[in-house]
């Protein structure tokens, strides 16, 4: 039977003009990647098709003997990438990852550390609009005012004084490392579990440049479109301990059928996260935010902690002009052709929908191949785009800039043409 005519769905057009947008502007959301060709076909496979509610050699429908060859070995890769005991590779995306282990280890109203979202971390780190502050009694902990790096110091002592069942590191927009021992030490002290969220640093943990959690967590989970570079997804490892629980909160306790296009997928971006070309590339990351810093504080930014050693960094615009707010930056940049999101800074007096900071991070500038030359290029364009905001010359004249910016570097040649 023939398939229904969709050539002149708008929608497909709408993916031209996405992959227009991706291929002439610049993607400096800190979360964002580009997937490689190979990730996104096997994202667009016949794997979409399947339904395989369970787990390799334990399905719940027949026809799974290629699924479950794909699923074991997306498991087994990224237990090797890590070091990991056990692997959970179906949650849909970060949060679920995130919720499953909560419900694994934690009854409702348990007592949890984690850092709070206007610090760095995560909707899911216990804030009170999202499902985590709302069944478990969650205590934040954030940076100091003084160097705005994670007070261990604040951490130990309000983990001694509430006695956490979990303790949960890591964070959205924290542009330092992330030392994972002396949460291990401080959770050792009073008995808690430690779970470590490295959502945003999966791809410099691969790719060897930050410090690897696991074995040192009792959990680490994580999403694998960011650093890692994959399809869109999440995925918790975890020793053998824990393994069982976290499965049976995956399926059937959260989800249902697994995403077996995007597992696939997944396998893909394991096997190119475990190069040497990927080292390559999770070193040029951090090289290049640390190139953008400090070409952006020579255009009179100011960057909270003074710059970065990983992908990201949070630029506090107050420095550079009081009056100029994360939301204004934002859509200026956006008619400017460049793609990055509004933030709260620390203790950040104007509201989350305002803001008085803006987030930058390089995975997908990198994965085009820029360098330090072009991170100063970018720091001019952005300075010049917000200096001139009321110009739209100005700006226009950024927007061109950009464009010829991105053609030399373009993501996907022979896309969106
Ligand atoms: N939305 C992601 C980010 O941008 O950091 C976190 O879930």
């Amino acid at each position: 039977m023939p398939w229904p005519s969709v050539a002149d769905d708008p929608v497909l057009e709408m993916i031209v003009s996405e992959e227009v947008r991706q291929n002439t502007t610049l993607q400096l959301i800190a979360s964002e990647n580009f997937a490689s060709p190979a990730v996104m076909a096997a994202t667009g496979s016949v794997l979409t098709n399947k339904y395989s509610e369970g787990y390799p050699h334990r399905r719940y429908y027949g026809g799974n003997m290629v699924i479950d060859e794909i699923e074991d070995e997306a498991r087994r890769r990224v237990c090797a990438l890590f070091g990991a005991d056990h692997a959970n590779v179906q949650p849909h995306a970060g949060a679920i990852a995130n919720m499953a282990v909560y419900q694994a280890v934690l009854e409702p109203g348990d007592t949890v550390l984690g850092m709070s979202l206007d610090h760095g971390g995560h909707l899911t780190h216990g804030s009170p609009v999202n499902f985590s502050g709302q069944q478990y009694r969650f205590v934040s902990y954030g940076v100091t005012a003084s160097d705005e790096r994670i007070d261990f110091e604040d951490m130990a002592a309000k983990a001694h004084a509430e006695k956490p069942k979990l303790i949960v590191a890591g964070a959205t927009a924290y542009p330092r490392i992330i030392d994972p021992n002396p949460l291990r030490e401080i959770a050792d002290e009073v008995g808690a579990l430690l779970m470590f969220d490295a959502a945003h640093i999966a791809g410099l943990i691969a790719g060897g440049v930050h410090p690897n959690p696991v074995g040192i967590a009792d959990i680490v989970t994580f999403t694998t479109h960011k650093t890692l570079r994959g399809p869109r997804g999440g995925c918790v490892l975890s020793s053998e301990q824990y393994a069982a629980a976290i499965d049976k909160a995956m399926f059937p306790g959260i989800q249902g059928g697994p995403l077996e296009h995007a597992i696939g997928a997944k396998a893909i971006a394991f096997a190119e996260a475990s190069t040497p070309e990927f080292s390559d590339y999770a070193a040029l990351i951090v090289s290049n935010a640390a190139a953008l810093a400090k070409a952006l504080a020579g255009h009179g930014f100011r960057l909270v902690s003074g710059g970065t050693d990983n992908h990201l960094l949070l630029i506090d615009l107050r420095a550079f002009d009081p009056d100029l707010t994360g939301k204004q930056a934002q859509t200026v940049l956006d008619t400017a052709g460049i793609s990055l999101n509004k933030n709260t800074v620390p203790d950040d007096p104007r509201s989350p929908f305002v803001t008085s900071g803006i987030r930058v991070g390089t995975p997908s500038v990198s994965t085009q191949g820029m360098g330090p030359d072009e991170m100063g290029e970018i720091a001019e364009l952005i300075a010049r785009a917000l200096r001139g905001r009321d110009d739209a010359g100005v700006v226009d004249s950024v927007r061109a800039d950009v464009g010829g910016l991105c053609s030399r570097f373009c993501p996907y040649p022979g896309l969106g043409v």
